[in-house]
């Protein structure tokens, strides 16, 4: 059974539009489609302050892959994009997390979704609130549009800037 998943997807190094862009086409493939992709945000870093400016997006995605294999895929496309892992949310060309998949919760020690610190971040839940605003949380059981009033005090800007599923 298809199941309807969301992935944020973030870049502050180098050309980061033009990571963004390869990222949302190399995620596309067997068993995944991508549906929709929301519009690109430029968002102050959070958790590790100090690095560039990132742009980040949601991708709005249909797939036959389970959780692990979605997270599989997600990471190779990091590979493909040259990422290389220094700091813990440090500077990344690209980084592909998994913030929801349907209404599943998992909780394993690789893979916990939905993403555990979503909630607490307007990069993921701007863009998603574009795309599926009344989308209640497994977990929290509030839709994504209460969870982001309560982070409307971090930084997040629309750009212009827009790719195509
Ligand atoms: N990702 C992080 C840590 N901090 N800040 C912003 N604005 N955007 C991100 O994608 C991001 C972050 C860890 O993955
Ligand atoms: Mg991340
Ligand atoms: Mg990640």
């Amino acid at each position: 059974m298809a199941k309807t998943a969301y992935l944020s997807l973030g870049s502050n190094v180098g050309e980061r539009e033009k990571h963004l862009e390869t990222a949302v086409s190399l995620l596309a493939g067997p068993r995944l489609r991508v549906l929709r992709v929301s519009p690109v945000y430029e968002t102050e870093p959070r958790d590790l302050p100090g690095q560039g400016m990132f742009l980040n997006l949601v991708v709005e995605a249909e797939t036959e892959l389970f959780p692990r294999q979605l997270l599989e895929r997600a990471q190779a496309v990091e590979q493909r994009l040259g990422r290389v892992r220094r700091v813990a949310k440090g500077p990344r060309t690209i980084d592909v997390d998994i913030l929801l998949y349907g209404n599943s919760v998992v909780d394993a020690p690789d893979l916990v979704i939905p993403h555990p610190r979503m909630h607490e971040r307007r990069f993921a839940l701007e863009p998603l609130a574009e795309l599926a605003p009344g989308l209640r949380h497994p977990v929290l059981r509030r839709t994504v549009r209460e969870l982001l009033e309560a982070v409307r005090d971090q930084h997040a800007r629309r750009v212009a800037f827009r790719i195509e599923p």
